[in-house]
């Protein structure tokens, strides 16, 4: 059966997203247990209602969802391991950034201890914690997702992906690999601009508004790939790799480094070469496996 959201839970990491997260459980009023390694952060956390705990072990004793939100894998282990007996029975939600091989380590290590693992990957930054557009995908325990729900709404939408604890973390660091991407282009863009005297302030509106016109393809380009028939291109990679070229040529005349577009233009230029020019763009997901 659910819980409400009248669980007690213990946070494990009182960095920018630990602190967000406690917040965000003591406005909805749920007892909240808060440790952190390094001991004062939690001032502004105890004043609004939380229970410091003065160690791990007081932390976790103190009953009800355990959730550590670290800086890495590593640490969790450091936090969790000498801890470890007490976690028999107990439920733990692991909102750390952790690779997908290390989320399973975790699910199998927290299995070994009695403890039921769930996963999160936040999409979020700490300040849109609790508040529309705010996201975090969990994967792995599905009976701690199902009773827990109400209660990790409470942070951000919560979509489960399944029982595999790695799932969430690949959706998170693909996520990520798109928004670096985006990111890495807005610099090259912004230096360029530099050039000839535009601000990145000005460019970054106009980028904003191109980037989301362009986004809209994307689900498209996620069908061709997956039916995997490239013979059919809106524009083919002969066509981006001129286009590419192009770039190359304005950013030399702009003094820009080739850093951010060179391995673009060299996965379209090695398909040209192999007779691939005139298959769909898209056709590139193939040259990364
Ligand atoms: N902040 C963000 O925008 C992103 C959004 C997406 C998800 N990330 C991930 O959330 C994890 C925590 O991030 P954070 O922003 O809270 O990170 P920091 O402010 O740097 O705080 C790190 C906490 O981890 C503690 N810590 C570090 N090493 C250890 C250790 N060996 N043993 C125990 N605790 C450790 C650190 O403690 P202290 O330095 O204050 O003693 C902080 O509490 C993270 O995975 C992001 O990728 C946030």
């Amino acid at each position: 059966m659910a819980e409400t959201t009248n669980t007690p839970v213990a946070i494990l990491g009182l960095g920018a997203m630990g602190k967000a997260l406690a917040a965000a459980f003591l406005k909805a009023g749920l007892p909240t247990t808060v440790w952190n390694r390094t001991p004062g952060k939690d001032a502004d956390l105890v004043a609004a209602g939380a229970a410091g705990a003065a160690t791990v072990d007081e932390a976790i004793r103190a009953g009800g969802l355990i959730i550590t939100v670290l800086l890495d894998h590593a640490s969790v282990h450091a936090t969790l391991d000498p801890v470890a007996h007490r976690l028999s029975g107990r439920q733990l939600i692991n909102l750390t950034s952790t690779a997908p091989g290390e989320a399973r380590e975790l699910a199998a290590w927290a299995a070994e201890h009695g403890s039921a693992y769930l996963d999160g990957g936040i999409m979020a930054v700490p300040s849109m914690i609790g508040q529309p557009g705010a996201s975090i995908l969990y994967s792995g325990s599905h009976e701690v997702f199902d009773a827990h729900r109400e209660t990790l709404e409470l942070l951000a939408a919560a979509e489960y992906f399944g029982d595999d604890a790695g799932l969430a973390s690949t959706y998170d660091f693909a996520l990520l690999a798109a928004m670096y991407a985006m990111f890495g282009g807005f610099l090259h863009g912004a230096a360029m601009m530099r050039s000839v005297g535009v601000s990145a302030a000005e460019f970054g509106e106009r980028a904003a508004a191109w980037v989301a016109a362009m986004t809209q393809s994307l689900p498209y380009q996620g069908r061709v790939i997956d039916a995997g028939n490239y013979a059919d291109p809106v524009q083919s990679i002969a066509f981006h790799k001129s286009a590419l070229d192009a770039i190359n040529r304005a950013s030399h005349d702009a003094g820009v480094t080739l850093d951010f577009v060179a391995p673009l233009q060299s996965l379209l230029d090695r398909q040209v070469t192999d007779g691939h020019g005139t298959l769909a763009f898209e056709r590139t997901f193939e040259e990364l496996h």
